[in-house]
């Protein structure tokens, strides 16, 4: 019988032999050809290290202290050291429950039409004349990270030139994302440890000499890890000389509403860019401004010189998408449209941010405070000067080393804090563990 047939074929496969008759299966030997036994074609993979930011948590959720402390990963706490899910997202998700017409169909290869033309408006403004004219294609991603490599995907496809400069020190996942879309990454000078501010005369000269039309990352706020943006006439002066040299700006926005509170002043460094006239890209994440971290909801935006150059670009970068992960994920781009769209959901979302901003900035204060206090040696003054999640304190890995080890404080061996992570009630924790460290190096 056939269908005897395909039980014995699946029955070697097993390595069982049946016996057709009284339909009973007994073990075949093992033979040293049935392919199960030896050694794992796998078995000369080496094992990775940690993921630098994403391993400072893996080790956090080992360590059964009691007094433990995670700094390491920009996600957004309470004072109570809890998760936040935005009141906002909480009401927008029960509309959506509530929706009984709301199916779970595919989305467009570019996502949700809705949460693409809203994200554009917050981040151009309402009235940017580039959306006027129709020449900015938006496209739905998976967050900040898909983004950035869609956009690195169809720039290493279609850009005629493939070097991006990025700025040294950077968010450690760009040079992987980049490298990988296949783009040649360099750096340009940034930091200045010795000031704990921006080199600028060094970024000017840097981009000044990168090779012609060469991509240039940027943090559109929040620079991240050290905290340090360039002031709005610097902006302006890297603009003029970005256009002069022909180079393609990439804005990295991962952190609009963090910096200072407002949507809008944390964009104007990309509008400035826009106003001009300019090509450039930009990757928008949703995970710290509205807190959708595991939502994993982002767009890319390309501002093209034509609304005729947009439409081709756009129908390239779907055959970017497609063949990666074919379409987005619907839900957190449906509670993203629903705040945006909805003027009082969106005042609401404003508030909540501004709070959140708010409760980082204080975080500052008492840090700075606490160290004082202490006479902690040093001038940490950079703790309140710097801007957005993180406080790039200037600590070495050994000190970081001896905050974990003694004081369970985990974070970055850059010495960068997410201050986002930190409340009232740890922050004498954390200033006795920065005082016992320098002291002990001192
Ligand atoms: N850009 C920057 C500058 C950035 O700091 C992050 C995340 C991202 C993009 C990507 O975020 P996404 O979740 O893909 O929207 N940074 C924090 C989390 C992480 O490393 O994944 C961090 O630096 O802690």
């Amino acid at each position: 019988m056939a269908s005897d047939r395909r039980i014995g074929v699946l029955a070697r496969h097993l390595g069982v032999e049946m016996d057709f008759e009284s339909h009973t299966a007994t073990a075949i030997s093992a033979s040293p050809t049935s392919g199960f036994q030896g050694n794992s074609v796998f078995s000369h993979v080496v094992r990775a290290p940690e993921d630098p930011i994403l391993g400072v948590t893996v080790a956090y959720n080992k360590d059964p202290s009691p007094v433990k402390l995670n700094l390491g990963v920009g996600a957004y706490r309470t004072d109570e050291g809890k998760p936040l899910v935005l009141n906002v997202v909480r009401k927008a998700e029960q509309q959506l429950v509530n929706d009984r017409s709301r199916v779970k169909e595919y989305l467009p290869i570019t996502g949700l039409a809705d949460f693409n033309k809203l994200s554009a408006k917050l981040i151009f403004g309402a009235d940017s004349p580039a959306i006027q004219e129709n020449r900015v294609t938006t496209v739905q991603c998976l967050s900040g990270t898909g983004s950035l490599r869609v956009g690195a995907e169809f720039l290493a496809r279609h850009y005629h030139q493939r070097t991006i400069c990025i700025p040294q020190p950077t968010w450690g996942n760009h040079p992987k994302v980049f490298t990988l879309a296949g783009l040649s990454v360099k750096t340009y000078r940034y930091y200045d440890p010795a000031t704990r501010g921006l080199n600028f005369q060094g970024l000017l000269e840097d981009l000044g000499s990168a090779p012609s039309g060469a991509i240039v990352l940027l943090h559109a706020c929040a620079h991240n890890p050290t905290g340090v943006d360039p002031t709005p006439q610097q902006w302006e002066n890297i603009r003029q000389l970005i256009r002069s040299k022909g180079l393609l700006p990439f804005f990295d926005s991962a952190y609009q509403g963090f910096a200072s509170g407002s949507l809008d002043s944390d964009a104007q460094p990309v509008r400035m860019f826009v106003a001009d006239g300019g090509e450039l890209l930009v990757a928008q994440s949703y995970a710290k401004n509205m807190g959708l971290y595991g939502e994993r909801v982002g767009a890319l935006s390309i501002v093209c010189r034509n609304a005729d150059v947009a439409g081709r670009v756009e129908s390239q970068l779907k055959l970017v998408i497609r063949p990666m992960y074919s379409n987005p994920p619907i839900h957190g781009a449906s509670i993203v449209a629903v705040i945006l769209k909805d003027r009082n959901l969106y005042n609401e979302w404003t508030i909540e941010l501004k709070a959140m901003a708010d409760r980082i900035i204080s975080m500052r204060r008492q840090l700075f405070d606490a160290l004082r206090a202490r006479g902690t040696p040093g001038d940490w003054s950079h703790i309140i000067k710097q801007i957005g999640m993180f406080t790039f304190t200037g600590l070495n890995s050994e000190q970081v080393a001896f905050m974990t080890k003694e004081y369970h404080i985990y974070m970055t061996y850059d010495g960068r804090i997410s201050m986002a992570g930190l409340s009232s009630k740890t922050v004498p924790h954390l200033a006795d563990a920065i005082h016992a460290a320098v002291t002990r190096a001192a």
